[in-house]
């Protein structure tokens, strides 16, 4: 039985890819981090109790900025493949936690392969690195493929290129099996609420049933290549069921703008919404002229990465990997989900209950 390493589990993709590896029969361990609340919503139901007597997914404590954990925790292991899907993974919050994004997302990567080296499982353990698209920050061509030079425009992308680099050194110097999947936007239902597709699909259920009142987004313009997270996990592991290590882009080839993904929500919730201004004073009004979508510069960054598109023509010649969600799909189902626990919160609130476990102050 092959054994994997996540770290990042308790994440969008790591959730998606520990059941993946498990329906595939791997036993599965995952880093997790100590936070005062439970982190753990997204691996709920496939946690299994360690008193069970023939357990398959395991969690360790462990943070990519301490390399004893990370030691510790590899030569328990000895996994088989090592995924490193941990990371600060939001692009504004960079710009306020350079520091602390550069020590998890560049110098965590670091850490792991050391500890790879350190416990001499150079040739046993496989590693893949959960590298962006935001590498490609100011787009140098398009659309942007494996040999497209980067130009990163974030801490987080800076940080990001130190990890794709390392990993590519470390397969050189000490030939491991180390390979970089230069992902492009991939979402989902356990999408974090605070980037742009979560924002726009929950927000705009809760304002469908009354809990929210307006939207206040960033820059409208910016184009993204979406994709649905589930597809990419698969392609995640492909890369390292390969014989040799090799470097993919994994993208969709079509590109929306964030202005055209409220659009499709908004049709899909049947919220028929008047367009008005630009720049810092486009506005969405119902037909009582009241105003629910509207630009707040504070979602606007620093530095912009304004358009990216991906060419997976590599991933699909040399692996067979096709996208299988369509845009429509991935916005349907993020709706489906975002209406269906805006519907339940509204009939708690109705029925004289808190919505959440939060204690009014
Ligand atoms: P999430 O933000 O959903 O998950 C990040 C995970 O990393 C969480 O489990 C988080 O723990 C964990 N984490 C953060 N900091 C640390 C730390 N210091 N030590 C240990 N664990 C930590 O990201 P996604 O699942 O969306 O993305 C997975 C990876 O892929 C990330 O590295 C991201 O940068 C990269 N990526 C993502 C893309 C996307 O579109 N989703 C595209 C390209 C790359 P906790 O739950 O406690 O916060
Ligand atoms: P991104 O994702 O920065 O591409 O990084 P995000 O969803 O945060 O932003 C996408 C684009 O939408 C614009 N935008 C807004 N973004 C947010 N979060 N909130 C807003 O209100 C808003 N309004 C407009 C942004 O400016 C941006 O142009 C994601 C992360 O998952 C990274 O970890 C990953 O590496 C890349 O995708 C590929």
């Amino acid at each position: 039985m092959k054994k994997a390493l996540i770290t990042g589990v308790t994440g969008q993709d790591g959730a998606y890819l520990a059941e993946f590896l498990l329906k595939k029969g791997y036993e599965v361990h995952g880093i997790k981090r100590r936070t005062s609340l439970f982190n753990t919503a997204r691996i709920d139901h496939i946690y299994e109790d360690p008193h069970n007597p023939n357990p398959k997914f395991f969690l360790h404590y462990g943070d990519m900025t301490d390399s004893t954990s990370l030691i510790h925790i590899m030569q328990k292991v000895q996994p088989d493949e090592v995924y490193n899907l941990a990371a600060q993974s939001h692009v504004q919050v960079s710009f306020e936690e350079p520091e602390y994004t550069a020590n998890s997302d560049a110098l965590g990567v670091l850490r792991l392969l050391e500890a790879i080296r350190i416990l001499g499982l150079e040739k046993k353990t496989k590693f893949y690195q959960a590298s962006t698209s935001e590498l490609y920050g100011l787009v140098q061509e398009i659309p942007q493929k494996e040999t497209t030079p980067f130009y990163p425009r974030s801490p987080y992308a800076v940080a990001k290129m130190y990890g794709f680099w390392i990993v590519v050194n470390y397969r050189e110097a000490y030939g491991m099996f180390a390979c970089n999947g230069t992902l492009f936007n991939h979402e989902s239902p356990l999408r974090g609420e605070t980037f742009v597709t979560r924002k726009i699909t929950r927000g705009l259920s809760r304002i469908k049933v009354g809990l929210q009142e307006n939207l206040f987004m960033g820059n409208l313009d910016a184009r993204r290549d979406w994709g649905h997270a589930r597809d990419y996990v698969e392609m995640q592991w492909m890369m390292l069921q390969q014989e040799k290590p090799v470097d993919y882009v994994i993208a969709t080839g079509v590109q929306y703008s964030v202005r055209e993904f409220i659009q499709r929500c908004c049709e899909l919730l049947e919220l028929d919404l008047t367009w008005s201004g630009t720049g810092v004073d486009e506005k969405a009004v119902d037909k009582d002229g009241k105003v629910v979508v509207a630009v707040d510069p504070r979602y606007f960054r620093p530095t912009e990465v304004e358009t990216l598109l991906g060419d997976p023509t590599k991933a699909k010649t040399e692996l067979g990997w096709v996208p299988r969600t369509s845009f429509d799909e991935l916005v349907k189902e993020m709706v489906a989900s975002d209406l269906a626990a805006a519907e339940r919160d509204a009939l708690v609130i109705k029925h004289g209950y808190k919505a959440y476990n939060v204690r009014e102050t």
